[in-house]
C-alpha cells in the first residue's frame, strides 16, 4: 500500500470494480425490507454543479448506509431531458436539441460516476426517450377521456423571450422563472390538467405528511389557498341578472358602498352608459391587462379605476352602489367582482379616498372603542369585531354575523356559503419544440380527435431545422403536422403544442421501479413493491411546482389503477444552497466552483466529505477552499493511520471482547462504541453527517494516542484493529473509495459495502467509576470519583479542581503531583 494518500490511485479502480460486480443493481424482492431513496434528477444542462454534488452526495450516503443496515435499496438516476435550454443552445451552436441533450447526458453521467455515486445505472433513462414519453402520451389520452385533460381559452402567462406560455407556478414576482424577463397576459387556447379536481385531497394530505418539512407543507397550503366565505348577489339597479361577488367578510355587508369589477369581467362591456365612458374604460382595461396578475393584487399597487355609469343595489341596505372597474380586481379569483367596503378593507379605502366614495364604519373593536368616525379614518380597520349600524345584526360578533347574514341572504336566494381556492388548473401547453407532443388531432369534419392508443407514440420529429427566432418548428413541419383523421380518414392536422416538462417529472419516480418494462407504463407488481419513495431529497425551489404536480399525478394514476398509493414521497429532505462569497453559487454571479476541477485536485472522496462536513443538509453550505483542504488532510491522516501501522493491525483480528481491558485500552474500546452509536443515530435520525464525521475524527485522534502510548501487545492490537475498522466502516458511506481501499488493505476479501453496519454494545458505553484518594503533602484530604481508566492527566486535573483540595492548596504553588492510576493522587505544595 502507498505510504501516502493518492486518491487517483484508488478512485477509478474501485468505481470500475463496483460496476463490474454490479453492487448497486437491485431487484424487487418481497422477502427483503425495501427502501426507495431518490434525489431529484437533473436537467442535462451540460455539466453538474456543486448543488448537484451536494444533493447527490447526501443521497448516496443514505443509500450506502441503509444497504449496510440490511435494506434492499433502490437508488436510481436519470435525466429530466426535455425543455427549452436545449433549443436555445441548439440554435446558438447550430446543432440539434437531441444531440445537445444526449451529449450532455453522456458527459454528466461520467461526472456522476467519477464521484462514486452508488446508482443502479441499469434503470437509467432520459425523459426525452420515446420509450418514456410514449407512456406519458397514454396518460394524457386517459386523462382526456376522464375530463382531466381539456382545452380551454384562458389568459395565460406569456414570456416573449422564451416564446412560450408559463404555468402560474413558473412566474416569480411577475417574471419568467427561467429567463427573469417580465411576463405578460395573453388570451390563448391551452391544454389544461384539471388539478383542481383533486384540490381537497391535495390540501388534506398536507396535514398527513409528517415526513415533510413544515415549510414546504405551508407553501403548498398557501398555494392551494382555500378560503371559506360567501357568495352574495347584488341586483342591478336597472334589473336583470345581478352581480355575484365572493367575500370572506359577509359581516361587513352593511358597509359595502360601491362595487369593483375586474377589467376582464364580462359585464364591463355591457354596462357602460356612454360612449365617453366606454372609451375611457377600454383604454383603462387595456392598460390593466398588461400588468401581471400578481402585481395587480400587490399591496403597493396604485389603486386605479373608472366609473361604468351603472349602479347595483346593496341587498341589505337597499342603497345604490356605483359600479367601478378597478385594476386590483382579478378575473381568475372568486367571481371577478368585489363588494367594496372602504372602512374595513385597505385597498377599498385607498380607492374610496381617491374617487371620493362614501366610507361607512360597520365593525368596531369588541370594546366598542378605538376607531374614529369615517371622516377622520386614516386607514381601514381590517380586524374582526362587533357589528354597528348593521340593522338587526348590530351587536353580533363578526364570526356570528358572517353566518347570520349569509343565512338571511340564502333565504332570499341572494347568497350562500362557498369555498374558494387560489389553485388554478395546470396549463400544460408549451408552444415549444423540445417536448413530448400532445397526442391530439384536429379535423375539419370531426373537430378535436384524440390519437388512438394503438397509434402511439406520436414521435417528435428530429429531422427539423430549428428556427432562428426561437419559435417552434413543429407548426411548419409538414411531415409531422399533416396527418389523417383517425375517425373519418380525411385530412387533418396535429396539435403542435408540446407538454410542459413538469409532466415528465411528475411520474419518473414510478418508472424507475420498472424502467425496462415495455408492456405498459408501469409494471404494477414492481411499482407496488418499491413505491412510495421512502426518502426524497432535493431543493426547496420545487416546493410548489414539481412537488405539487407529482402529488396530483400520483392521485390520477391511482384512480386509473396504475398505482396503489395516495402520495408519492413519504419523507422529504430539502437541502440548502451552496454559497460562495456570500451569494448562491451560480453562473450569473460568476462564483462557480467546477466539481471536475475539485475532483482533479483533491479526489472525489474529499469533495464528498467537504459537502457533508461543512454544514447539516438543510442549511446553506458555504464553499471554502480551506475547508476542502481540511477534508483532504483528514483523509490523509486516516490513510497514514492504516499505512504506518499496517503490519501491526494485520497481525490480529478485531477485538470482540466484553471490555475487560487495561485502562487506556478500555478508553479506546469505549470511544469506539460511542462513535458507532453517535454516527448511527446522526445519520439515521437526523441526516447530520457533519456531527457524525466530527465523532469519527475524535476516534481517529484517540487511536493515534493509543498507538503512541501503547506497546504492541496482542490485546492492544485487537482493540486498535477494532477501532480502525470502525473508522473505516463508519466513513464508508461518505468516502467510499478510501474506505474500500483501506478495508482491503487490512486483508478483507469482501467489499466494505457488503459488511453489515457495525453495532454498538451498550455495555461498552457504560463508564465504570472508581474512587480515588487525594492527598495533599501525603495527608488524606479528599476522595473523588472518576471514570475508570481515566488518564493520568485527567486524574491530575480532577484532583486539583476538587473543591476541598482547592481549600487546602489555597494560594500555594503546586510543586509536584504524583498519580497512582486508579488509586491515588498526591499533591505536593
Ligand atoms: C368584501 C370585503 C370586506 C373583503 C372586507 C375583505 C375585507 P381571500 O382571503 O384571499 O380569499 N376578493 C374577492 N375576489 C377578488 C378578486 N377577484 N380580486 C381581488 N380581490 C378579491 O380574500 C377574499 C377577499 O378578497 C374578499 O373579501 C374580497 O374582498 C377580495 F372588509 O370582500 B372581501
Ligand atoms: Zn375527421
Amino acid at each position: 500500500m502507498d505510504a501516502k494518500y493518492f486518491p487517483k490511485n484508488i478512485e477509478k479502480k474501485w468505481q470500475d470494480h463496483w460496476h463490474r460486480e454490479r453492487l448497486f443493481e437491485t431487484r424487487a424482492d418481497p422477502a427483503l425490507k425495501k427502501f426507495y431513496l431518490l434525489e431529484m434528477f437533473p436537467y442535462p444542462s451540460g455539466r453538474i454543479h456543486m448543488g448537484h454534488v451536494r444533493n447527490y452526495t447526501i443521497g448516496d450516503v443514505v443509500a450506502r448506509f441503509l444497504r449496510m443496515q440490511g435494506y434492499n435499496v433502490l437508488h436510481p438516476m436519470g435525466w429530466d431531458a426535455f425543455g427549452m435550454p436545449a433549443e436555445n443552445a441548439a440554435i446558438k451552436a447550430k446543432t440539434h436539441p437531441a444531440k445537445w441533450t444526449y451529449d450532455n447526458i453522456d458527459y454528466m453521467r461520467g461526472q456522476l460516476q467519477k464521484l462514486g455515486f452508488s446508482y443502479d445505472w441499469s434503470r437509467e433513462f432520459a425523459t426525452c426517450d420515446v420509450s418514456y414519453y410514449r407512456w406519458e402520451q397514454l396518460f394524457f389520452l386517459k386523462m382526456y377521456e376522464r375530463g382531466l385533460a381539456y382545452k380551454g381559452s384562458a389568459y395565460v402567462n406569456w414570456c416573449g423571450t422564451c416564446q412560450t406560455v408559463l404555468a402560474n407556478e413558473q412566474v416569480e414576482g411577475g417574471a419568467c422563472w427561467r429567463c427573469d424577463q417580465p411576463v405578460v397576459q395573453k388570451e390563448m387556447e391551452q391544454w389544461f390538467f384539471k388539478i383542481t379536481a383533486y384540490v381537497e385531497e391535495l390540501l388534506d394530505y398536507t396535514f398527513k405528511l409528517p415526513g415533510w418539512p413544515e415549510r414546504v407543507l405551508a407553501m403548498q397550503q398557501n398555494w392551494i389557498g382555500k378560503s371559506l366565505g360567501s357568495e352574495i348577489i347584488f341586483p342591478m339597479e336597472s334589473g336583470g341578472a345581478g352581480i355575484k361577488v365572493f367575500t370572506t367578510r359577509a359581516d361587513t355587508l352593511f358597509g359595502a358602498t360601491f362595487m369593483s369589477l375586474a377589467p376582464e369581467h364580462p359585464l364591463v362591456a355591457e354596462i357602460c352608459r356612454t360612449a365617453v365612458q366606454r372609451d375611457a374604460i377600454e383604454a383603462f382595461v387595456e392598460r390593466a391587462k398588461q400588468a401581471q396578475r400578481s402585481d395587480r393584487t400587490a399591496d403597493l399597487l396604485e389603486k386605479e379605476g373608472v366609473f361604468t355609469g351603472s349602479y347595483c343595489i346593496n341587498p341589505m341596505t337597499q342603497e345604490k352602489m356605483p359600479i367601478y372597474v378597478a385594476n386590483f380586481v382579478v378575473m381568475e379569483y372568486g367571481t371577478g367582482a368585489v363588494m367594496a367596503v372602504p372602512a374595513h378593507d385597505q385597498r377599498d379605502f385607498e380607492f374610496a379616498r381617491k374617487y371620493g366614495l362614501p366610507i361607512k364604519v360597520v365593525i368596531k373593536p369588541e370594546d366598542l372603542t378605538g376607531i374614529p368616525p369615517a371622516e377622520s379614518l386614516t386607514e381601514a380597520y381590517e380586524e374582526d369585531g362587533v357589528l354597528v349600524d348593521s340593522g338587526t345584526f348590530s351587536g353580533m360578533t363578526s364570526a356570528r354575523a358572517r353566518e347570520a347574514i349569509t343565512a338571511a341572504l340564502a333565504g332570499r336566494e341572494q347568497g350562500r356559503q362557498t369555498v374558494q381556492y387560489r389553485l388554478r388548473d395546470w396549463g400544460i401547453s408549451r408552444q415549444r419544440y423540445w417536448g413530448a407532443p400532445i397526442p391530439i388531432i384536429y379535423c375539419d369534419q370531426c373537430g378535436t380527435v384524440p390519437v388512438p392508443e394503438a397509434d402511439l407514440p406520436v414521435v417528435l420529429p428530429t429531422d427539423v431545422a430549428m428556427l432562428p427566432n426561437g419559435a417552434s418548428p413543429l407548426p411548419v413541419c409538414e411531415a409531422f403536422n399533416r396527418t389523417v383523421c383517425p375517425q373519418c380518414a380525411g385530412p387533418a392536422r396535429r396539435e403542435t403544442d408540446t407538454m410542459d416538462t413538469f409532466v415528465e417529472s411528475s411520474w419518473y419516480f414510478a418508472r424507475f421501479a420498472c424502467a425496462d418494462y415495455t408492456a405498459g407504463p408501469l409494471d404494477k407488481e414492481r411499482v407496488d413493491y418499491w413505491l412510495p419513495v421512502d426518502q426524497y431529497i432535493g431543493g426547496i425551489e420545487h416546493a410548489v411546482l414539481h412537488l405539487l404536480y407529482s402529488r396530483f399525478f400520483v392521485k390520477v394514476l391511482r384512480d386509473m389503477g396504475y398505482v396503489d398509493m395516495d402520495e408519492p414521497f413519504l419523507n422529504l429532505l430539502t437541502q440548502g444552497m451552496v454559497i460562495k462569497d456570500g451569494a448562491k453559487m451560480s453562473k450569473s454571479k460568476g462564483n462557480v466552483v467546477d466539481p471536475d476541477e475539485m475532483i482533479e485536485a483533491y479526489g472525489a472522496d474529499t469533495v464528498r466529505l467537504f459537502c457533508l462536513f461543512a454544514s447539516p443538509p438543510e442549511r446553506d453550505l458555504d464553499w471554502s477552499e480551506q475547508g476542502v483542504e481540511g477534508s483532504f488532510r483528514f483523509l490523509a491522516r486516516v490513510w497514514r493511520m492504516v499505512a504506518e501501522n499496517l503490519d501491526h493491525l494485520r497481525a490480529a483480528p478485531a477485538y470482540a471482547g466484553n471490555g475487560d481491558l487495561p485502562a487506556d485500552l478500555l478508553e479506546l474500546h469505549r470511544k469506539t462504541h460511542q462513535t458507532i452509536k453517535k454516527v448511527t443515530e446522526d445519520i439515521r435520525d437526523r441526516f447530520h453527517f457533519n456531527t457524525a464525521i466530527a465523532a469519527v475524527m475524535e476516534l481517529v485522534n484517540q487511536i493515534y494516542q493509543t498507538l503512541e502510548n501503547n506497546g504492541k501487545s496482542g490485546e492492544s492490537r485487537r482493540v486498535l484493529r477494532k477501532a480502525v475498522e470502525t473508522v473505516i466502516l463508519c466513513i464508508s458511506p461518505m468516502v467510499p473509495h478510501i474506505a474500500e481501499e483501506l478495508w482491503r488493505c487490512l486483508g478483507h476479501q469482501e467489499s466494505v459495502m457488503k459488511m453489515p453496519w457495525p453495532a454498538w454494545s451498550e455495555q461498552a458505553l457504560k463508564t465504570e467509576e472508581t474512587l480515588i484518594v487525594v492527598q495533599v503533602n501525603g495527608k488524606l484530604r479528599s476522595r473523588i470519583t472518576v471514570p475508570s481508566g481515566a488518564t493520568e492527566e485527567a486524574l491530575r486535573r480532577a484532583a486539583v479542581d476538587d473543591g476541598k483540595i482547592q481549600d487546602f492548596i489555597g494560594g500555594k504553588k503546586v510543586k509536584k503531583v504524583v498519580v497512582v492510576p486508579n488509586k491515588l493522587v498526591n499533591i505536593v505544595v
